[in-house]
Protein backbone atom coordinates (compact mmCIF):
# COMPACT_ATOMS: atom_id res chain seq x y z
CA UNK A 1 0.00 0.00 0.00
CA UNK A 2 2.71 2.55 0.82
CA UNK A 3 4.83 1.43 -2.09
CA UNK A 4 1.41 2.14 -4.26
CA UNK A 5 1.05 5.55 -2.65
CA UNK A 6 4.48 6.48 -3.49
CA UNK A 7 3.82 5.03 -6.85
CA UNK A 8 1.25 6.73 -7.36
CA UNK A 9 2.62 10.66 -6.15
CA UNK A 10 5.78 9.86 -8.61
CA UNK A 11 3.51 9.24 -11.65
CA UNK A 12 1.66 12.64 -10.88
CA UNK A 13 4.99 14.19 -10.81
CA UNK A 14 5.22 13.90 -14.68
CA UNK A 15 8.93 14.49 -15.05
CA UNK A 16 9.97 11.76 -12.68
CA UNK A 17 7.37 9.43 -13.87
CA UNK A 18 8.97 7.18 -16.23
CA UNK A 19 12.10 6.70 -14.22
CA UNK A 20 9.82 5.95 -11.03
CA UNK A 21 7.94 3.26 -13.34
CA UNK A 22 10.89 2.14 -15.19
CA UNK A 23 12.95 1.88 -11.56
CA UNK A 24 10.19 -0.11 -9.94
CA UNK A 25 10.71 -2.85 -12.46
CA UNK A 26 14.31 -2.75 -11.50
CA UNK A 27 13.36 -2.86 -7.98
CA UNK A 28 15.29 0.14 -7.01
CA UNK A 29 12.34 2.28 -6.65
CA UNK A 30 10.75 0.05 -3.97
CA UNK A 31 13.89 0.68 -2.13
CA UNK A 32 14.19 4.24 -2.72
CA UNK A 33 10.63 4.85 -2.09
CA UNK A 34 10.69 3.13 1.08
CA UNK A 35 13.80 5.44 2.35
CA UNK A 36 12.25 8.37 1.41
CA UNK A 37 9.78 7.37 3.87
CA UNK A 38 12.09 6.41 6.55
CA UNK A 39 11.37 7.23 9.96
CA UNK A 40 13.99 9.03 11.90
CA UNK A 41 14.60 6.75 15.12
CA UNK A 42 13.39 8.81 17.93
CA UNK A 43 15.01 8.41 21.96
CA UNK A 44 12.64 10.52 23.94
CA UNK A 45 13.79 12.52 25.56
CA UNK A 46 17.04 12.46 24.44
CA UNK A 47 18.38 13.58 21.22
CA UNK A 48 20.25 11.87 18.12
CA UNK A 49 23.77 13.06 18.00
CA UNK A 50 25.03 15.48 15.63
CA UNK A 51 27.47 14.86 12.68
CA UNK A 52 29.47 15.98 9.50
CA UNK A 53 30.30 14.10 6.82
CA UNK A 54 34.08 14.23 6.00
CA UNK A 55 35.57 12.14 2.94
CA UNK A 56 32.49 9.83 3.23
CA UNK A 57 33.56 9.67 7.25
CA UNK A 58 30.18 10.10 9.66
CA UNK A 59 32.21 12.43 11.98
CA UNK A 60 30.28 12.25 15.75
CA UNK A 61 31.93 13.80 18.79
CA UNK A 62 31.26 12.71 22.82
CA UNK A 63 32.38 14.49 25.32
CA UNK A 64 32.72 12.93 28.27
CA UNK A 65 31.25 15.37 31.30
CA UNK A 66 29.72 15.71 34.36
CA UNK A 67 25.88 16.61 33.92
CA UNK A 68 23.49 18.34 36.08
CA UNK A 69 20.57 15.86 34.89
CA UNK A 70 16.89 16.41 35.76
CA UNK A 71 15.03 12.84 36.26
CA UNK A 72 11.71 14.65 36.89
CA UNK A 73 10.66 18.05 37.75
CA UNK A 74 12.72 19.53 40.30
CA UNK A 75 15.05 16.30 40.86
CA UNK A 76 18.96 16.61 39.89
CA UNK A 77 21.38 14.22 39.72
CA UNK A 78 25.44 15.25 39.94
CA UNK A 79 25.58 12.45 37.57
CA UNK A 80 28.14 11.54 34.94
CA UNK A 81 27.19 12.07 30.84
CA UNK A 82 28.09 12.72 27.04
CA UNK A 83 27.16 15.73 25.57
CA UNK A 84 25.34 17.30 28.61
CA UNK A 85 23.13 14.90 29.65
CA UNK A 86 22.73 10.57 30.18
CA UNK A 87 22.09 8.61 28.50
CA UNK A 88 24.36 10.82 25.87
CA UNK A 89 22.79 11.46 22.68
CA UNK A 90 22.39 8.44 20.21
CA UNK A 91 24.04 7.63 17.17
CA UNK A 92 22.25 6.71 14.39
CA UNK A 93 23.90 5.37 11.28
CA UNK A 94 23.35 3.25 8.12
CA UNK A 95 25.17 -0.07 8.22
CA UNK A 96 28.24 0.31 6.25
CA UNK A 97 28.44 3.44 7.42
CA UNK A 98 32.58 4.23 7.66
CA UNK A 99 32.14 6.20 11.18
CA UNK A 100 34.78 8.12 13.17
CA UNK A 101 33.78 9.13 16.81
CA UNK A 102 35.79 11.88 18.59
CA UNK A 103 35.76 10.80 22.30
CA UNK A 104 36.51 13.85 24.41
CA UNK A 105 37.26 13.32 27.87
CA UNK A 106 36.23 16.22 30.46
CA UNK A 107 35.58 14.42 33.29
CA UNK A 108 38.68 13.89 36.26
CA UNK A 109 39.05 10.45 35.84
CA UNK A 110 40.66 8.43 32.73
CA UNK A 111 37.71 6.92 30.64
CA UNK A 112 36.57 4.94 27.29
CA UNK A 113 33.85 4.21 25.09
CA UNK A 114 32.83 0.63 24.36
CA UNK A 115 30.66 0.08 21.20
CA UNK A 116 28.62 -2.86 23.22
CA UNK A 117 27.60 -5.39 20.42
CA UNK A 118 29.43 -3.97 17.53
CA UNK A 119 32.05 -6.12 15.86
CA UNK A 120 34.55 -3.18 15.23
CA UNK A 121 38.86 -3.88 15.45
CA UNK A 122 40.49 -4.53 18.62
CA UNK A 123 41.84 -0.77 19.67
CA UNK A 124 38.64 0.14 18.76
CA UNK A 125 36.95 -1.94 21.57
CA UNK A 126 37.23 0.53 24.13
CA UNK A 127 38.57 -1.50 27.11
CA UNK A 128 41.66 -0.23 28.09
CA UNK A 129 42.22 -3.00 30.85
CA UNK A 130 42.47 -5.77 28.38
CA UNK A 131 42.07 -5.14 25.42
CA UNK A 132 44.91 -3.16 23.19
CA UNK A 133 42.56 0.24 23.52
CA UNK A 134 44.03 3.24 25.09
CA UNK A 135 42.41 5.13 28.76
CA UNK A 136 41.59 8.56 27.28
CA UNK A 137 43.34 10.58 30.00
CA UNK A 138 41.27 13.47 31.67
CA UNK A 139 41.23 16.86 28.84
CA UNK A 140 42.68 14.41 26.16
CA UNK A 141 41.11 13.16 23.23
CA UNK A 142 40.95 9.82 21.29
CA UNK A 143 39.38 8.82 18.09
CA UNK A 144 37.48 5.93 17.39
CA UNK A 145 37.31 4.66 13.66
CA UNK A 146 35.28 1.77 11.81
CA UNK A 147 32.58 0.61 9.77
CA UNK A 148 29.50 -0.04 10.79
CA UNK A 149 28.78 -3.95 9.60
CA UNK A 150 25.73 -4.77 11.76
CA UNK A 151 22.21 -3.29 11.66
CA UNK A 152 20.34 -3.10 14.80
CA UNK A 153 20.42 -2.28 17.94
CA UNK A 154 23.64 -1.88 20.16
CA UNK A 155 24.21 0.88 23.13
CA UNK A 156 27.87 2.43 24.29
CA UNK A 157 29.43 2.67 27.51
CA UNK A 158 32.57 3.06 29.25
CA UNK A 159 34.59 0.42 29.76
CA UNK A 160 36.95 1.97 32.62
CA UNK A 161 35.92 1.19 36.42
CA UNK A 162 32.60 0.86 34.82
CA UNK A 163 31.07 0.12 38.48
CA UNK A 164 31.61 3.78 38.88
CA UNK A 165 31.31 5.19 35.08
CA UNK A 166 28.85 3.42 34.02
CA UNK A 167 26.03 3.53 37.16
CA UNK A 168 27.20 7.24 36.77
CA UNK A 169 25.88 7.47 33.67
CA UNK A 170 28.48 6.68 30.86
CA UNK A 171 26.15 5.33 28.18
CA UNK A 172 24.08 5.74 25.21
CA UNK A 173 22.41 3.92 22.18
CA UNK A 174 24.21 3.09 19.14
CA UNK A 175 21.14 2.35 16.50
CA UNK A 176 22.40 1.39 12.43
CA UNK A 177 19.43 1.18 10.22
CA UNK A 178 19.44 -1.76 7.85
CA UNK A 179 20.68 -1.09 4.11
CA UNK A 180 16.74 -1.18 2.53
CA UNK A 181 15.46 1.09 5.30
CA UNK A 182 14.07 1.03 8.90
CA UNK A 183 12.24 -2.46 8.11
CA UNK A 184 11.11 -5.53 10.08
CA UNK A 185 10.07 -8.61 8.46
CA UNK A 186 9.83 -6.58 4.89
CA UNK A 187 7.36 -4.32 6.20
CA UNK A 188 8.35 -0.54 6.77
CA UNK A 189 7.90 0.71 10.49
CA UNK A 190 5.75 4.04 10.82
CA UNK A 191 8.00 4.47 14.42
CA UNK A 192 10.88 3.51 15.50
CA UNK A 193 11.46 4.39 19.42
CA UNK A 194 14.31 3.50 21.23
CA UNK A 195 14.58 3.38 25.69
CA UNK A 196 17.58 2.93 27.73
CA UNK A 197 17.16 1.95 31.03
CA UNK A 198 19.12 2.84 33.84
CA UNK A 199 18.88 3.16 38.09
CA UNK A 200 20.11 5.23 40.64
CA UNK A 201 20.92 5.83 44.29
CA UNK A 202 20.07 9.56 44.76
CA UNK A 203 21.89 11.30 47.74
CA UNK A 204 21.94 13.99 49.35
CA UNK A 205 25.27 15.38 49.83
CA UNK A 206 24.86 16.89 53.60
CA UNK A 207 23.91 13.25 54.96
CA UNK A 208 24.75 10.62 51.91
CA UNK A 209 27.97 8.95 53.17
CA UNK A 210 26.06 8.10 56.68
CA UNK A 211 23.02 7.13 55.37
CA UNK A 212 24.62 5.21 52.65
CA UNK A 213 26.25 2.95 54.97
CA UNK A 214 23.28 2.69 56.94
CA UNK A 215 21.10 2.06 53.88
CA UNK A 216 23.48 -0.85 52.01
CA UNK A 217 22.02 -4.63 52.40
CA UNK A 218 18.97 -3.51 53.59
CA UNK A 219 17.11 -4.55 49.96
CA UNK A 220 14.13 -2.49 49.86
CA UNK A 221 15.44 1.22 50.08
CA UNK A 222 11.28 1.88 50.90
CA UNK A 223 12.23 0.33 54.73
CA UNK A 224 15.07 3.10 54.74
CA UNK A 225 12.93 6.07 53.37
CA UNK A 226 13.58 9.05 55.65
CA UNK A 227 16.38 7.41 58.08
CA UNK A 228 19.72 8.87 57.49
CA UNK A 229 19.28 10.50 53.71
CA UNK A 230 18.04 7.02 52.27
CA UNK A 231 14.88 7.57 50.36
CA UNK A 232 12.20 5.19 49.14
CA UNK A 233 12.18 4.61 45.25
CA UNK A 234 10.48 7.12 43.63
CA UNK A 235 10.32 8.96 47.06
CA UNK A 236 12.84 11.64 46.39
CA UNK A 237 12.40 14.91 46.94
CA UNK A 238 12.77 18.06 44.46
CA UNK A 239 16.62 18.81 45.21
CA UNK A 240 20.04 18.40 43.74
CA UNK A 241 21.96 14.97 44.83
CA UNK A 242 25.26 13.54 44.10
CA UNK A 243 25.08 9.81 42.79
CA UNK A 244 26.42 7.05 44.89
CA UNK A 245 27.44 4.36 42.03
CA UNK A 246 28.37 1.39 43.93
CA UNK A 247 24.57 1.44 45.63
CA UNK A 248 23.06 -1.70 45.82
CA UNK A 249 20.16 0.23 46.79
CA UNK A 250 18.46 2.42 43.96
CA UNK A 251 16.03 4.92 44.51
CA UNK A 252 15.55 6.54 40.91
CA UNK A 253 14.76 3.80 37.72
CA UNK A 254 14.83 5.94 34.53
CA UNK A 255 14.02 5.41 31.10
CA UNK A 256 15.94 7.87 28.80
CA UNK A 257 17.25 9.09 31.91
CA UNK A 258 13.69 10.08 32.89
CA UNK A 259 11.48 8.69 35.77
CA UNK A 260 7.40 9.02 35.07
CA UNK A 261 5.67 11.61 34.87
CA UNK A 262 9.11 13.12 32.69
CA UNK A 263 9.18 10.38 30.49
CA UNK A 264 7.81 11.91 27.12
CA UNK A 265 5.00 10.00 25.75
CA UNK A 266 5.11 8.03 22.65
CA UNK A 267 3.04 9.20 19.43
CA UNK A 268 1.57 6.22 17.52
CA UNK A 269 -1.47 6.19 14.84
CA UNK A 270 -3.59 3.78 14.26
CA UNK A 271 -2.38 1.58 11.82
CA UNK A 272 1.47 2.55 13.06
CA UNK A 273 3.91 -0.76 12.77
CA UNK A 274 6.07 0.42 15.84
CA UNK A 275 9.12 -0.62 16.68
CA UNK A 276 10.62 -0.12 20.55
CA UNK A 277 14.41 -0.93 20.90
CA UNK A 278 15.04 -1.48 24.43
CA UNK A 279 18.72 -1.55 25.83
CA UNK A 280 19.73 -1.94 29.40
CA UNK A 281 22.59 -0.46 31.23
CA UNK A 282 21.90 -1.36 34.72
CA UNK A 283 22.21 -3.79 37.19
CA UNK A 284 19.57 -5.56 37.46
CA UNK A 285 16.59 -7.17 34.78
CA UNK A 286 13.96 -5.32 33.99
CA UNK A 287 11.06 -7.01 32.59
CA UNK A 288 9.32 -4.54 30.26
CA UNK A 289 5.29 -5.07 30.06
CA UNK A 290 2.95 -3.33 27.42
CA UNK A 291 -0.57 -2.89 28.03
CA UNK A 292 -3.35 -3.20 25.21
CA UNK A 293 -1.02 -4.68 22.84
CA UNK A 294 1.07 -7.94 22.30
CA UNK A 295 4.36 -7.32 20.57
CA UNK A 296 6.73 -9.30 18.38
CA UNK A 297 10.31 -9.82 19.43
CA UNK A 298 11.91 -9.30 16.07
CA UNK A 299 15.53 -9.57 17.38
CA UNK A 300 18.33 -9.84 20.20
CA UNK A 301 21.76 -7.74 21.23
CA UNK A 302 21.23 -6.25 17.36
CA UNK A 303 20.60 -9.42 15.67
CA UNK A 304 17.32 -10.13 13.70
CA UNK A 305 15.84 -13.00 15.01
CA UNK A 306 14.32 -15.91 11.91
CA UNK A 307 10.81 -15.46 11.42
CA UNK A 308 10.85 -19.15 13.68
CA UNK A 309 12.71 -17.99 16.51
CA UNK A 310 10.52 -15.07 17.05
CA UNK A 311 7.45 -15.04 19.55
CA UNK A 312 4.70 -12.77 20.25
CA UNK A 313 4.31 -11.68 24.06
CA UNK A 314 3.75 -8.24 25.89
CA UNK A 315 6.31 -8.62 28.35
CA UNK A 316 10.43 -8.67 28.03
CA UNK A 317 13.10 -9.51 30.59
CA UNK A 318 15.90 -7.35 29.51
CA UNK A 319 18.45 -7.89 31.58
CA UNK A 320 22.08 -5.80 31.66
CA UNK A 321 23.84 -5.69 28.58
CA UNK A 322 21.06 -7.51 26.64
CA UNK A 323 18.75 -5.25 23.71
CA UNK A 324 15.71 -6.47 22.17
CA UNK A 325 13.74 -4.85 19.21
CA UNK A 326 9.69 -5.38 19.93
CA UNK A 327 7.32 -4.41 17.43
CA UNK A 328 3.49 -4.23 17.67
CA UNK A 329 0.50 -2.83 15.42
CA UNK A 330 -1.09 -0.27 16.82
CA UNK A 331 -4.63 -1.42 16.67
CA UNK A 332 -6.16 -0.42 20.28
CA UNK A 333 -6.70 3.20 19.99
CA UNK A 334 -5.95 5.04 24.07
CA UNK A 335 -3.12 6.22 25.96
CA UNK A 336 -1.42 2.90 27.18
CA UNK A 337 1.73 2.43 29.58
CA UNK A 338 4.65 0.43 28.88
CA UNK A 339 6.61 -0.02 32.01
CA UNK A 340 8.88 -1.93 34.10
CA UNK A 341 6.67 -4.34 36.14
CA UNK A 342 8.89 -4.79 39.23
CA UNK A 343 6.31 -2.27 41.57
CA UNK A 344 8.93 -0.83 43.13
CA UNK A 345 10.39 0.30 39.98
CA UNK A 346 7.69 2.43 38.94
CA UNK A 347 5.93 3.72 42.59
CA UNK A 348 6.07 7.62 42.64
CA UNK A 349 5.48 9.81 45.39
CA UNK A 350 2.09 9.54 47.53
CA UNK A 351 1.54 5.83 45.60
CA UNK A 352 1.41 7.46 42.34
CA UNK A 353 2.89 6.06 39.62
CA UNK A 354 7.07 6.61 39.16
CA UNK A 355 9.98 5.18 37.77
CA UNK A 356 10.28 3.30 34.66
CA UNK A 357 7.07 4.08 33.48
CA UNK A 358 5.88 5.41 29.74
CA UNK A 359 3.33 5.65 27.35
CA UNK A 360 2.27 5.34 24.31
CA UNK A 361 -0.59 8.21 23.20
CA UNK A 362 -2.43 7.72 19.62
CA UNK A 363 -3.08 10.78 17.74
CA UNK A 364 -6.59 12.04 17.92
CA UNK A 365 -7.67 10.62 21.24
CA UNK A 366 -7.58 12.54 24.71
CA UNK A 367 -5.17 12.43 27.31
CA UNK A 368 -6.35 11.12 30.12
CA UNK A 369 -6.17 13.78 33.18
CA UNK A 370 -3.72 11.47 35.33
CA UNK A 371 -1.42 12.03 32.47
CA UNK A 372 -1.86 16.19 32.79
CA UNK A 373 2.22 16.82 32.34
CA UNK A 374 3.27 19.04 29.77
CA UNK A 375 5.79 16.57 29.28
CA UNK A 376 3.63 13.67 28.32
CA UNK A 377 1.55 16.06 25.74
CA UNK A 378 4.60 18.11 24.44
CA UNK A 379 7.11 15.67 24.36
CA UNK A 380 6.64 13.97 20.37
CA UNK A 381 5.20 17.21 19.27
CA UNK A 382 5.20 17.26 15.65
CA UNK A 383 7.35 13.78 15.74
CA UNK A 384 10.43 15.99 16.94
CA UNK A 385 12.69 14.32 19.17
CA UNK A 386 12.76 16.58 21.91
CA UNK A 387 16.25 16.75 24.55
CA UNK A 388 14.14 17.89 27.45
CA UNK A 389 11.01 17.05 28.70
CA UNK A 390 10.43 20.68 30.10
CU1 LIG B 1 12.71 -2.64 36.81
Amino acid sequence: MRRRNAMFTAVSISVIALAGVWGALSGDFAHAATRSKQVQPVTPNVKNAAYTVENGIKVFHLTAEQVRQEVSKGVYANAWGYNGGTPGPTIVVNQGDKVRIVVTNHLPDATSVHWHGLIVPNSMDGVPGAEPSPEIQPSKSYTYEFTVKQAGTFMYHSHVDVAKQEMMGLDGMFISLPKGGDVVNGQPVNRDYTLLLQEWDLVNPPQSKPGIAATQGMGSNSMTSGMNGGYGEGQVPAGTYDVNPESMSWNIFTLNGKQFPATASMEVKKGDKVLVRLGNLSMQNHPMHLHGHDFTVVAKDGIPLPKSAQYEANTIDVAPGETYDVEFTADNPGTWVFHCHLPHHTSGPNGGDGGMLTTFHYQGTPWPSGLNTTSAKTGNMGGMNTGSAD
